[in-house]
């Protein structure tokens, strides 16, 4: 078994933040008292304001970036291939008395697209799902996307029209640090902000996730938009993903961002062990098991070089989401690899 280790486990700031978050072993009594707790916080606060937003657009327009960039935390795994979420995510960020729920979901994609990559449910239900339940909707246009950016694709625009009588809509159009041309991007807007196109857009915003230009004014609308209502989640809530799934999807995502094509979606990942440590540190063990040997290679690299970047990429970005020091280890089970490699023989026969 080759288990590869980042170099330094790296480190936080000066204060290590414990995250409260929805563990296993907040069961039971502990939950209860939590409740109590939060429910003391929420009558303590008297001008409670809230906002649920969901982020809808095509595969790779940058929902996710754009939701990291905004609460300033990596909370939606994020790369540069498709089909990164693969289901609803909620990332909450709190600002003074206001808080917003950020509703990240996978990229649209038609009936055909779901069959022929054997895509999960998620897929066609976690979008209006979403959407249903925010009082805002975000759509994300990618304007580098030549085929597809100067138009709103019929997916999003039949959903829309499913929300009429429930939500708001803004149009947030993405990336436009690799639009240089300002005429054309001018025009592109003019276009997409047609009343015929759809009517009902009452903002739209310019900005490039990756670098955050533009994501301060998403983000002042979105505060200066919230309701007077209670927070869904306590103070100390970040995400609704269990602190495993989320480390399963960033590993996941570093190892899509540094393998080539496809050969990344052939590789499970899965978290073996996650330990929070007296000192609020994490422990975690995550497996990538490859199909063959072949893939097993490649993932580990010459000398172990691929490996390690993706150790030490995830690691970072891990100690970024729990806000504490992370040890990240990833194994490459070979006798698991070698197994399914008797399987695939086995059925050759
Ligand atoms: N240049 C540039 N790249 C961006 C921007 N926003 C996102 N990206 C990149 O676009 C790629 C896709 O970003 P994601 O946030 O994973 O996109 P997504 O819409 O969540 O993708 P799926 O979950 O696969 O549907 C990543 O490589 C991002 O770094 C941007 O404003 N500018
Ligand atoms: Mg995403």
């Amino acid at each position: 078994m080759w288990i590869i280790t980042s170099k330094h486990a790296a480190r936080t700031g000066a204060q290590i933040v414990r995250q409260v978050t929805n563990f296993a072993d907040d069961l039971g009594e502990g939950l209860v008292q939590a409740t109590k707790v939060f429910l003391n916080d929420q009558d303590n606060k008297k001008n409670a304001r809230s906002l649920k937003i969901a982020i809808l657009g095509l595969p790779n327009v940058g929902k996710s970036t754009f939701i990291n960039h905004l609460i300033g935390r990596p909370i939606c795994a994020a790369s540069s291939k498709i089909h990164t979420t693969r289901s609803k995510a909620t990332a909450v960020f709190c600002s003074g008395d206001t808080q917003l729920v950020f509703l990240d979901t996978p990229g649209l994609v038609g009936r055909g697209e779901v069959k022929k990559y054997k895509l999960e449910s998620s897929f066609q239900t976690d979008a209006q799902n979403s959407m249903e339940e925010a009082d805002v909707i975000g759509v994300i246009q990618d304007m580098s996307n030549v085929k597809h950016r100067e138009s709103i694709d019929t997916k999003i625009i039949d959903l829309l029209k499913l929300s009429r009588e429930t939500s708001n809509s803004v149009l947030i159009l993405n990336k436009i640090d690799l639009m240089k041309n300002r005429k054309l991007l001018l025009q592109i807007v003019r276009k997409l902000t047609d009343k015929d196109v759809w009517p009902n857009f009452s903002d739209v915003f310019m900005i490039s996730a990756l670098t955050g230009d533009g994501v301060d004014e998403v983000r002042s609308y979105f505060l200066d938009t919230a309701k007077f209502k209670n927070w869904d989640y306590d103070q100390n809530t970040y995400t609704d993903q269990a602190p495993d799934v989320l480390a399963q999807r960033i590993v996941k995502a570093r190892i899509l961002d540094n393998l080539p094509q496809e050969m990344p979606y052939l590789i499970q990942v899965y978290v073996d062990n996650i330990e929070t440590l007296a000192d609020g540190s994490m422990d975690i063990l995550v497996n990538a098991l490859c199909p063959t040997t072949r893939v097993a290679r490649a993932v580990i690299g010459n000398s172990g070089l691929r490996i390690r970047k993706v150790a030490q990429e995830a690691e970072q970005e891990l100690c970024a989401a729990f806000q504490t020091a992370v040890r990240l280890k990833i194994a490459i089970p070979i006798r698991e690899v070698e197994g399914s490699l008797r399987k695939k023989r086995q059925s050759r026969l």
